[in-house]
């Protein structure tokens, strides 16, 4: 298998639970930055319109969403517990939590001045103002409830002491890490490593696991530019499906979307439909023919 190529953004918290997976897997992988919000066009190119970041591509492949691309880091390093639906119950309810309400109550809760004042510098001003924009459209359409920033900070506490307590071995779930960890982990990041929150500082035990995850970086990664990525994908085939399922809209023109936020569809062929998997074909010019893999969970897919 080759290399996984990383669409990403340094201050994404996504693309940090994918960063650090590949890390604790030890991959190479090719790194391609993108902006924090769109236009992408090279990127969208790629994804057909879904816009959440990160995305990976293997060659004519592309994976959107963690959940897929944690799938296919397993696959390459030999990690199942990095597999979402290999996990026990325990940790799917853990995880599906960890990815929604408390990524999102990490967000809305320590996004302050200062968080918009690295953006800037990282970038400029323009841009940490249209990141503002953007994402108070992505909150306007959304479909979670809202949370204001002081809920959000006290369900972050809660949260924090419930780790605190799980943390009796160096991992969430036992003495290795899995899955639950790294969904755990990127939310918090976001909270302690770049908003540089001080809620933190009571938590001994988060902050050492949070150390350990750390401890495994990022693996070894190249820089590709959005270019080279759009040629990889034109030169290569998407690679054979060997499930189908049994799905009434196999074959079919669909749309595709999250249902949660950011819910832009992609529009093209389902090809095939797992428990787990959603793959549709797209073609256009820059590409040639794409195959776009989904989570089952978390998306919708509908005749348009
Ligand atoms: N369920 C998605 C969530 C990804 C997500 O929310 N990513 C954030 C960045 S950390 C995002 O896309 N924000 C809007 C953007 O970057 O355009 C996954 O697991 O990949």
């Amino acid at each position: 298998m080759a290399d996984l190529i990383l669409h990403h953004y340094p201050m994404s918290p996504f693309s940090e639970k994918v960063r650090a997976m590949l890390g604790y897997a030890g991959l190479g992988w090719q790194s391609v930055t993108v902006r924090e919000m769109p236009p992408r066009p090279n990127l969208e190119a790629l994804t057909g319109g879904y816009r959440k970041i990160p995305v990976a591509q293997d060659g004519a492949d592309v994976f959107c969403d963690t959940r897929v691309i944690a799938r296919e880091i397993a696959a390459r390093g030999n990690r199942p517990e990095l597999v979402l639906e290999h996990s026990s119950e325990a940790v799917q309810a853990f995880v599906r939590e960890a990815d929604l309400e408390i990524f999102l109550a990490c967000v809305i809760g320590f996004s302050g001045p200062g968080m918009m004042v690295k953006l800037a510098k990282r970038t400029s001003t323009l841009n940490a103002l249209r990141f503002l924009k953007d994402r108070v459209s992505i909150g306007r359409t959304a479909r979670v409830s809202a949370m204001k920033p002081k809920q959000a900070r006290a369900k972050i506490r809660e949260h924090l002491e419930r780790l605190e307590g799980m943390l009796e071995r160096d991992f969430l779930f036992g003495d290795t890490p899995c899955i639950a960890d790294f969904s755990a982990y990127h939310g918090l990041w976001y909270v302690r490593d770049l908003a540089e929150h001080l809620v933190m500082k009571g938590y001994p035990s988060v902050n050492a696991w949070m150390d350990r995850i750390e401890a495994f970086g990022h693996g070894a990664a190249r820089e590709l530019s959005q270019e080279t990525a759009l040629a990889k994908a034109r030169d290569a085939e998407p690679r054979p499906v060997n499930m189908k399922g049994e799905d009434p809209l196999l074959g079919k023109q669909v749309s595709i979307a999250p249902d949660d936020y950011a819910r832009d569809p992609v529009v093209g062929t389902l090809v095939a439909s797992s428990a787990n998997e959603s793959i549709l074909r797209l073609e256009n010019d820059d590409t040639g023919v794409l195959h776009l893999h989904f989570p089952k969970e978390g998306f919708r897919v509908w005749e348009p």
